[in-house]
């Protein structure tokens, strides 16, 4: 394994350099695309004498300056740079590269998708279209001419607005395309193909109408309203919440099938992965509508944190998607359950991003250290990020963090930036000190908060005690008290709210965690009480508060907010998992099931909160909250608690999936939590594997109108290990075949099944006509879900889960390292496992780290994970 340099943050400078305007002609041919980038370069640096450039995979052509050519003798190039010497305070550049979409099978740069041309930029794949400065802080205005056959590629799409098209000689035709507003290179998008094209309007509160159009694959037109409707929300809510208006006249997003990630910001002309867009009741689920209206939403809100106010350089890529993703979240809980989508926000946090500070790749939410930027867009940058986000929200509440993104636009409008700079503006705005606060940005890992109490009758005071530590990461190993926003209430014995008194006052009830150890005393508490803490999880912590299951029964029906009922079930749901694995428990105590019964039965309850209050926390989870239990008895002591509930449950869990059993599909916000309870109760029952809960699993496949309905008979027989479920697998895929979106759910039923030849199973599957290892998609579906959502069988004994991942990285190494990277994360966490396990693991490790081309992308991982 040879090194591979790594970028530091601190070694950021200006660019020499910048470009003010850039001109650019594709004559798209698949193999043989010629680029010609005409570039107005202006020199930054007094004194800079060579302009560098960067470029991969492409083949030089000629170079010009002001209109002259200069000879090879002329330039140099080496090791993905262009050298010129530009001793010139201002001069025209004009470069002509070649390059070969067709044989482009990492996604990044120009490629093909389906019979299509795309982009994707981000980060840097704009230096496989020319060589350019390809860097987050030059800005330009960007000319596009596309011209191609006309029969082929009827559309040619690019950033902006059109503004010239017409014929060419030999079929061809061409567009050009003006983008009025200067943009980094990674936002630079270019489309060309055959599409069907939905076209609504959107009229902006400023009364602009925005012509909305959306390309699908030929016959998809009927999926691609869902998108429609969630692009016009996005639009409104912007509008409404953030007081933010769309800038163009037209907004474009086009569907592909073969991308890398769920979609891309570029201006005005998003491109998506068509799973995060095609939808119909049919085929996708519930869960698939709720997450293309937040990527759309995502992707359009980046219309003004990411893309008019930019990075200045990637390792302030928090900057947008940690705050893009805060807007969407809350996009999300405006349109539908606050508490739900909090839900999952945190259940991502603890089950991944928990498990990338415990791992190798720990790092800031601002990184310090980068080989491939690619590795980056995780769920610390994007996820955490935007919980860090949200504290600020938390202690500057709605109205002062407002004026803080308004001085943000005010000051920063048209510029790259840093995330200092943010916090800067929500300082300056709110006045509220966020000095200590900032530690947030630059420490990595995650704090554990711990509990003390105190309660005095005679005084009637209550004293809590909260402690804070963050254990050293692989990255950083001396780390410092954070400022944590703890949002609480004290329940009494009979769960109502202790009014919060310090001092005879009054207090806030978000309490400021600034020191390694703090206390708070609070008056007239008549009764001892129990803290309900870090209400809405209001910071990315690990709590350790000792609570008995009365006490936590207690939270689960009394506590006001709703996301502590959830998390109090949580908690005493993996109590039970962990003394079932440390032999101190065999059956669930009574006291737990009638915890749970009252959640199953009180009409009050929202249906979807209910659902996942009986959903047990995942096996990843688990094992990043308590340290060295046993893979296989995790798992199996997991099932165990589900299916004892299914079992001692069943009369309850029955009479309330018949409640909702017989509905027809409705797509609202009601419908859609009754089917997830509804769905929820048929799982456990299927875990408790009574012989009537298979007839009601098949009956529910049989006559189901929706997907959403489908999918959940589908899990509960494949996770049950119910007999039928080859039968259903069998008629899932006759049915559902052609149609490789849907089979992509067959691929993880199967990649994910409880079943011991499940290898055997998945390397079949390889051989399914609808299985393709280049599109990441079908990777992610099968062997993504295998490596990350089966977790037992993964890490079996005799290592076969971790040479399969191995072999399937090998082969992708060659085809799509950001791919491959991807899809490593769980060959990555070795540290937490047994011996045996750790000595399996790093000899796959080892055979990434022996081959001969492996890929920046692996490599840094790879040598993390063994270094
Ligand atoms: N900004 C893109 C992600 C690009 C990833 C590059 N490897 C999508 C998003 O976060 O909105
Ligand atoms: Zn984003």
């Amino acid at each position: 394994m040879q090194a591979m340099q790594a970028k530091q943050r601190l070694d950021y400078q200006p660019s020499d350099y910048t470009i003010d305007t850039l001109s650019l002609v594709f004559e798209l041919d698949d193999h043989h695309t010629r680029v010609t980038a005409r570039s107005s370069v202006r020199r930054q640096r007094p004194g800079a004498d060579t302009l560098v450039l960067d470029g991969e995979a492409l083949t030089l052509q000629s170079v010009a300056i002001d209109g002259k050519s200069l000879g090879q003798e002329q330039y140099r190039l080496a090791e993905g740079q262009l050298h010129i010497p530009a001793d010139l305070d201002a001069f025209e550049l004009e470069l002509v590269t070649e390059i070969d979409p067709a044989n482009n099978t990492t996604l990044e740069g120009l490629y093909q998708s389906g019979g299509a041309f795309c982009t994707q930029c981000e980060a840097e794949g704009f230096r496989r279209i020319t060589y350019f400065l390809d860097r987050p802080d030059v800005l330009a205005r960007y000319h596009t001419r596309i011209e191609a056959d006309k029969a082929r590629f009827p559309f040619l799409l690019s950033n902006g607005n059109k503004v010239a098209e017409g014929e060419l000689e030999g079929g061809r035709h061409f567009a050009e395309w003006q983008d009025p507003f200067p943009k980094p290179s990674y936002l630079f998008a270019l489309v060309a193909g055959d599409f069907d094209c939905l076209r609504d309007t959107f009229v902006t509160r400023s009364g602009r109408e925005v012509a909305l159009e959306l390309f699908v694959d030929k016959g998809n037109l009927g999926r691609a309203e869902h998108a429609m409707a969630s692009l016009k929300h996005s639009m409104a809510w912007d509008e409404q919440r953030f007081n933010l208006e769309y800038d163009l006249d037209i907004y474009m997003i086009v569907a592909v099938d073969f991308f890398n990630m769920g979609a891309m910001e570029n201006k005005g002309l998003n491109i998506f992965n068509s799973k995060a867009v095609l939808a119909d009741p049919t085929t996708a689920t519930d869960d698939e509508y709720h997450r293309i209206e937040s990527i759309i939403g995502h992707e359009y809100f980046h219309n003004w944190t990411g893309n008019r106010v930019t990075c200045r350089d990637w390792f302030q890529l928090s900057l947008k998607e940690g705050l893009t993703v805060f807007r969407d979240q809350e996009f999300s809980a405006d349109m539908g359950s606050p508490v739900v989508n909090r839900i999952l926000a945190v259940k991502t946090i603890r089950s991944h991003q928990f498990a990338e500070d415990a791992g190798p790749m720990a790092h800031p939410i601002r990184p310090d250290s980068v080989i491939e930027m690619n590795n980056f867009y995780t769920v610390t940058v994007y996820d955490k990020g935007a919980e860090v986000i949200r504290m600020m929200h938390t202690l500057l509440g709605e109205q002062r963090f407002q004026q803080g993104m308004a001085l943000y636009f005010e000051r920063h409008d048209g510029q790259a930036v840093t995330c200092d700079d943010f916090v800067a503006a929500m300082e300056d705005a709110s006045g509220v000190d966020l000095g200590q606060f900032r530690l947030w940005y630059s420490q990595s890992g995650t704090p554990v908060v711990s509990v003390q109490e105190q309660y005095d009758p005679a005084s009637q005071r209550y004293r809590l005690t909260l402690s804070q530590h963050t254990p050293a990461t692989a990255d950083q190993a001396d780390k410092q008290p954070l400022h944590i926003p703890v949002k609480l209430q004290l329940l009494d014995g009979e769960g109502n709210n202790v009014p919060l008194v310090i001092n005879g006052e009054p207090a806030n009830n978000v309490l400021n965690l600034q020191q390694a150890e703090q206390s708070w005393e609070f008056e007239q508490v008549s009764e001892p009480v129990v803290a309900s803490l870090f209400e809405d999880f209001s910071a990315p912590v690990k709590l350790e508060q000792s609570l008995s299951d009365a006490q936590l029964a207690l939270l689960m029906t009394s506590a006001d907010n709703d996301f502590v009922r959830w998390d109090a079930a949580q908690r005493l749901l993996a109590k039970q998992v962990v003394a079932l694995v440390n032999g101190e428990l065999e059956q669930l105590p009574l006291t737990v099931l009638d915890a749970l019964r009252p959640v199953l039965l009180e009409p009050g309850l929202d249906p979807a909160l209910v659902a996942e209050m009986l959903a047990l926390p995942p096996e990843q989870a688990l094992a990043q909250e308590v340290a060295g239990l046993d893979v296989e008895e995790l798992h199996l002591a997991r099932r165990a608690v589900m299916s004892q509930i299914g079992l001692a449950l069943e009369d309850e869990l029955q009479a309330r999936y018949q409640q909702y059993a017989n509905q027809a599909y409705r797509n609202d916000g009601k419908a859609i939590g009754e089917r997830a309870l509804k769905n929820r109760c048929l799982f456990l029952l299927a875990l408790g594997g009574k012989a009537d809960a298979q007839a009601l699993c098949q009956r529910q496949f049989d006559a189901a109108d929706n997907m959403t309905d489908t999918l959940a008979a589908l899990n509960a027989v494949n996770q049950g290990r119910l007999p039928v479920a080859a039968q259903l697998m069998a008629q899932f895929e006759q049915r559902w075949q052609d149609s490789a979106l849907v089979m992509d759910k067959w691929f993880s039923q199967l990649a994910m099944a409880p079943r011991s030849d499940v290898l055997d199973a998945i390397r079949a599957a390889m051989g399914h006509s609808a299985f393709d290892m280049a599109n990441p998609n079908r990777v992610r579906a099968l062997v993504g879900a295998f490596a990350s959502g089966n977790r037992n069988a993964f890490h079996a004994i005799d290592g076969s889960g971790y040479r399969f991942l191995t072999d399937c990285l090998i082969e992708l190494n060659g085809i799509n390292p950001q791919c491959a990277a991807r899809i490593m994360t769980p060959l990555m966490g070795w540290r937490e496992l047994d011996e045996t396990r750790q000595g399996l693991m790093k000899a796959q490790l080892q055979r990434l780290a022996d081959l001969p081309d492996l890929s920046r992308d692996l490599y840094e991982k790879v040598s993390k994970s063994l270094g």
